[in-house]
């Protein structure tokens, strides 16, 4: 099926171009311009971006912005932040950026300005934060909370992990912080594990209320707390609940006034910023939760108002597509070399996974082109020494982002310029490689030779900062919210729903009866069927 993508002129004419650069090395085209690292840096709301090491020429830009063009990327971006319902399969706006919009601007949603709501959950949050972490808000029989449990999966999850790794540094150290998400009841239990139920807050992170895993966890959490405080008003002193739903949270037992609420237009992947950051606010205080929504908003404001050209989530979000769609490489590597950032790449899985991982236009076509990568990595120097072989050497082509930051938050000795030394020297290795002539200059062993040879031309952007603080984690985050948007816009697809994870929940929900009677007929194929016998004897 013709899905007009690529009739566009500028698809065309990069499939094109595409052939004709296709085999010409980085090193050559540093080689042919000296000015090249100059001319494809950006240095743009404190994040250094070279981009110089990627396979593209001047012209490979030039083409690339057409085709944003061509796809109305410059109108389109402002059609998210004006709050129109760009998510059509459910019919909702996408109003992330609006979390991290200063007091006193206006964004309207069906008539109503929505930012004083905002606002006021922000408030709300921040004074029971300072309750929290001062000690006045006491558990039912009078002890100060020590122990905080977010119980969410998913958009629930992965943020607010995500945000407590990167900013523990700033975190309260006599607070102690878990996440359970996996309906595995051996998360629970290793959370539970050896803290006093007394000193002991569950915050239950769910936008709807209603998902198995967070209610399972929720339900025996409660338990939990009741077989040590029993009696139910118990309840009201340990558990908080962070949810678009009040009806379910009041039937959990939990007071709504000790509810936090958002909104259908935020997304669960993009609410990190909504009161599922509640844990983080906790964690980090009132304060540098402000600075971490500035940073977000920072970038918000670069991505909404910086010309094309000059725009760092264009241009990564058009770097995808030239290797996905014309080199076809089918995954992208984050690497950070920063170690606070270690729960970065996960979370950037669900942001870029669930969000571009569509066969289906807006018009309700099947695609015929590639769409969303497959993003995975882990902390720099420990992947060199475990996957980073094949991406040096392996036969796939893996575009890779690097992360680092100029300055430790924990100096130690010499441990930052080795750290440094090695992001960048990885991303040398993997643009110029090693050839057969230096090899062999170097005396080895001629049948060692191609083992050593290192062909280059593996791209990647390295993105610097100067030390990892809130308000930069925020501008890291939303420069990968805003790629993955314009990558949808260039795709045609819907980054905002996620329809493909449906069918597995009904067909578990199916299974879970079968599993626990074991009398109940089988009527799957031969395969599920046995499973489930196996299962049940
Ligand atoms: C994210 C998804 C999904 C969601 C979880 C948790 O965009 O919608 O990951 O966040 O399924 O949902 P609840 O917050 O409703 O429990």
């Amino acid at each position: 099926m013709n899905t007009g993508l690529k009739n566009l002129e500028s698809w065309k004419n990069l499939e094109k171009h595409f052939d004709e650069i296709k085999n010409v090395h980085i090193k050559t085209l540093f080689a042919e311009d000296k000015n090249r690292a100059k001319r494809f840096t950006l240095n743009e709301t404190g994040i250094y971006f070279d981009f110089s090491k990627h396979r593209i020429t001047g012209e490979t830009l030039d083409l690339l912005f057409k085709l944003a063009e061509e796809r109305g990327v410059e109108k389109r971006r402002l059609e998210m932040f004006a709050g129109e319902k760009i998510n059509v399969t459910e019919e909702r706006a996408v109003l992330h950026t609006a979390l991290r919009a200063p007091k006193g601007s206006e964004i309207f949603v069906d008539g109503k300005n929505i930012v004083p709501d905002i606002h006021s959950v922000l408030d709300k949050m921040s004074a029971f934060a300072d309750k929290i972490r001062n000690g006045k808000w006491k558990g039912y029989s009078g002890k100060p909370i020590k122990n905080i449990i977010n119980i969410g999966i998913g958009g629930s999850d992965l943020g607010p992990v995500m945000a407590y790794e990167a900013l523990k540094h700033y975190s309260d150290r006599l607070l102690n912080f878990r996440f359970v998400s996996n309906v595995d009841g051996s998360d629970l239990a290793e959370a539970i594990n050896g803290i006093d139920a007394e000193e002991t807050l569950f915050i239950v992170a769910s936008k709807t209320f209603t998902t198995l895993e967070t209610m399972t966890n929720a339900q025996s959490a409660r338990k939990w707390i009741l077989s040590k405080l029993t009696d139910t008003k118990a309840i009201a002193k340990h558990f908080v609940a962070l949810s678009t739903n009040a009806a379910e949270v009041g039937k959990f037992g939990i007071d709504t006034e000790n509810m936090f609420g958002f909104w259908d237009w935020v997304g669960g992947r993009y609410s990190m910023t909504s009161a599922i950051g509640l844990s983080t606010m906790i964690a980090i205080g009132p304060e540098n939760y402000r600075l971490l929504l500035d940073g977000f908003h920072q970038m918000d404001e670069h991505f909404k108002n910086t010309p094309l050209r000059k725009n760092i989530p264009v241009i990564m979000a058009l770097l995808g597509i030239w290797y996905n769609d014309f080199f076809k490489a089918e995954t992208q590597a984050v690497f950070p070399y920063e170690n606070y950032l270690k729960r970065f790449p996960a979370y950037l899985q669900q942001l870029t996974m669930e969000s571009n991982g569509k066969q289906t236009t807006l018009g309700g076509q099947r695609v015929d082109y590639q769409t969303g990568a497959i993003y995975w990595g882990e902390p720099g120097t420990n992947g060199q020494h475990s996957f980073y072989q094949l991406v040096h050497q392996g036969t796939k082509l893996i575009p890779v982002d690097f992360i680092g930051f100029k300055e430790s938050l924990n100096p130690l000795s010499a441990h930052q310029d080795y750290l440094i030394a090695n992001m960048l020297a990885q991303g040398e290795a993997l643009a110029f490689g090693k050839t057969e002539e230096q090899v062999r200059a170097e005396g080895v062993a001629p049948e060692l030779i191609p083992h050593k040879v290192f062909d280059g031309n593996r791209p990647s952007s390295t993105f610097f900062l100067d030390v990892l603080t809130p308000d930069k984690l925020g501008k890291l985050v939303a420069m990968y919210e805003h790629s993955v948007y314009v990558q949808g816009l260039i795709w045609n697809i819907n980054p905002f729903d996620q329809w493909g994870v449906e069918l597995g929940k009904v067909l578990a929900k199916n299974i879970i009866p079968e599993l626990q009677d074991k009398n109940t007929e089988l009527r799957h194929d031969s395969s599920t069927n046995a499973l489930i016998g196996f299962y049940r004897r």
